[in-house]
C-alpha cells in the first residue's frame, strides 16, 4: 500500500513535469512568433523605403533626361567642360519650321538645388523628418512669351552635401564632348528609427544614382 502510494505520488510529480514543460514549450513557441511579427515588420518597412528612395531618384533623373534631350544646345548651362554645377538650364526646342536649321524655341528650363523651405541650413532637423538641413529640387518652367514662371518640386529629401569631398545631392557636369552628367542622391530615416537625427549613428537610408546623356548635336547646326 505504502509502496503503491508512493508510486502514485511519484507518477503525479513526474505529470506535473510534464504540464510545466508543455506550458514552457507553448510559451517560447507564441513569444517566438509574436516577436518575428514585431521585428520583421520595421524590416519590411526598410526595405520598401530602400525601393521608394531608388525609384524616386530614378524617375527624377529620368525625366530630367527626357527634357533634356530637347534642348537647344547651345542654351544649356552650365557650358560644356563644366563640372558638379546645383543647377541646370536650357532652352527648349519644341519643332523645326522648315528645315533642322530653323529650330523653334519653347520655354526656358531651370533645373536647381534648393534648401527646404522648412528645414533652411543650421545643423539642425527643423521640420522633424530625421534628415538635418535636407534639400530639394525645384523645376521652373518660364514661358517663352512671358507668362508667370511654373514652379514645381520634382524631388524631396535630396541629401545636402556633408563635407568638402561630398558631392553635392544633385550635381550636373557637361564634358567637352557635350555629354551632361546628371546625379541625385535621395535620404530618407529608417522608419523603425528613434534617435534623433543629430545622433551619429542613427540609420539614413541613400539613394545615388547618376546619368549620363549625350546632347544630339543636330541642334547645334548653324553654329
Ligand atoms: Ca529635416
Amino acid at each position: 500500500m505504502f509502496h503503491k502510494w508512493n508510486k502514485n505520488r511519484e507518477r503525479a510529480g513526474f505529470t506535473a513535469l510534464e504540464v510545466i514543460i508543455a506550458v514552457t514549450i507553448f510559451a517560447g513557441v507564441i513569444v517566438g512568433a509574436f516577436n518575428m511579427f514585431v521585428v520583421s515588420q520595421p524590416f519590411a518597412n526598410t526595405s520598401l523605403v530602400k525601393t521608394a528612395i531608388e525609384d524616386q531618384a530614378r524617375a527624377t533623373l529620368d525625366k530630367i533626361v527626357n527634357e533634356v534631350r530637347r534642348a537647344h544646345q547651345p542654351s544649356i548651362v552650365p557650358a560644356e567642360g563644366t563640372e558638379d554645377e546645383t543647377s541646370l538650364e536650357f532652352t527648349l526646342i519644341t519643332g523645326f519650321a522648315d528645315n533642322i536649321d530653323d529650330p523653334q524655341f519653347g520655354s526656358d528650363i531651370l533645373y536647381e538645388l534648393q534648401d527646404h523651405p522648412d528645414d533652411p541650413i543650421g545643423g539642425g532637423d527643423d521640420n522633424g523628418n530625421g534628415l538635418i538641413d535636407e534639400q530639394i529640387l525645384v523645376r521652373t518652367e518660364t514661358p517663352l512669351n512671358g507668362g508667370d514662371p511654373i514652379v514645381s518640386i520634382i524631388s524631396n529629401f535630396v541629401e545636402r552635401k556633408q563635407n568638402a569631398d561630398d558631392p553635392e545631392g544633385f550635381s550636373v557636369s557637361h564634358s567637352a564632348d557635350d555629354r551632361i552628367t546628371l546625379r541625385l542622391t535621395i535620404v530618407r530615416r529608417d522608419p523603425a528609427e528613434r534617435r534623433d537625427a543629430s545622433d551619429p549613428d542613427a540609420i539614413i537610408h541613400r539613394a545615388s544614382l547618376e546619368t549620363d546623356v549625350l546632347i544630339n548635336n543636330v541642334n547645334e547646326v548653324g553654329n
